[in-house]
């Protein structure tokens, strides 16, 4: 049977046909997963409805994780549609653009918080709601990057984020073992989307990559989508609390 044959999941973070989590979430379908999208704003909503209808996705539904109300609606709505939940990725993340380059040492109070809320705490806050869903066990994968665990330049206040989701993937892991619940983080290699094209100097972090990764060039998004599959699916059931690099080798030597 298919891997994912009977799994249900929502895909959080679609943005456009170039999202990593589209990436994951076309490898989830090609292998006979059922998925629900969530987009944040009407805006989006015209990019995620079709990628959506082009997989057969009867759940798509707007959330916006800054906004309790707005999660507590989208988990009721699977509930209501599904009664069960098998996994959860979550690809969300947003700082302000101006303080992803120059200086860490320049955040401001209020961009650091926001950064945290949506970057980090929205993996624990959807967690929250996600596991009750999920009696059958269940995996959940959020995204990550280098940047947390070494100083990449312009990445800043994201990077400290981002070492606080990891740390975060660690102890969700642990709370939620002994239901079969997994979570795990894969930390991508540098891909050109959206929310990348707000961090200054991307252009040249592609092109250090390309230079020094092992590989020698950049992953695509149907790489990371592989990955998310064997997290996602049964093949990946003794995984957790892991953080997986995806980055065509470039954490071991950068
Ligand atoms: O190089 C890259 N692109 C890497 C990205 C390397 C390693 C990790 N990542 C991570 C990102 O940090 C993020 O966690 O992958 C995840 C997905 O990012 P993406 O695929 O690079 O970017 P994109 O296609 O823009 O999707 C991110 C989406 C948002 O899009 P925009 O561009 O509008 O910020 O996150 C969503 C939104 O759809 N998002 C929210 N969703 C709900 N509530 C919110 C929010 N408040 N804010 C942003």
């Amino acid at each position: 049977a298919p891997l994912m044959q009977g799994k249900k999941g929502l895909v959080m973070g679609v943005a456009n046909d170039r999202s990593i989590a589209w990436g994951i979430a076309k490898a989830a379908a090609d292998h006979g997963a059922t998925l629900g999208f969530t987009y944040q704003g009407d805006a989006l909503e015209k990019r995620v409805r079709p990628l959506a209808e082009s997989v057969n996705a009867p759940l798509v539904l707007s959330c916006d994780v800054t906004n309790a109300d707005s999660m507590d609606a989208v988990f009721a709505e699977v509930e209501k549609t599904w009664g069960k939940l098998d996994f959860l990725v979550h690809a969300i993340a947003f700082s302000d653009k101006d303080e992803l380059k120059g200086q860490y040492l320049d955040t401001s109070r209020d961009n650091f918080l926001r950064t945290m809320d949506i970057s980090c705490y929205s993996l624990t806050a959807l967690t929250q709601r996600a596991a009750p869903l999920m009696n059958d066990g269940g995996s959940i994968v959020t995204l990550t990057y280098y940047g947390a665990e070494r100083v990449m330049p312009h990445y800043n206040v994201m990077g400290v984020a981002k070492a606080a989701l990891e740390a975060s993937v660690r102890y969700l892991a642990v709370d939620l073992g002994n239901r079969g619940i997994r979570v795990n983080a894969i930390s991508a290699g540098p891909i050109k989307t959206l929310a990348a094209s707000g961090i200054g100097d991307f252009r040249y972090i592609l092109k250090w990559n390309e230079l020094n990764s092992p590989l020698k060039r950049n992953v695509t998004i149907d790489e990371v989508g592989g990955a998310g599959l064997y997290l996602l699916s049964d093949l990946g059931s003794g995984v957790t609390g892991e953080v997986h690099h995806v980055d065509c080798g470039y954490h071991t030597v950068g």
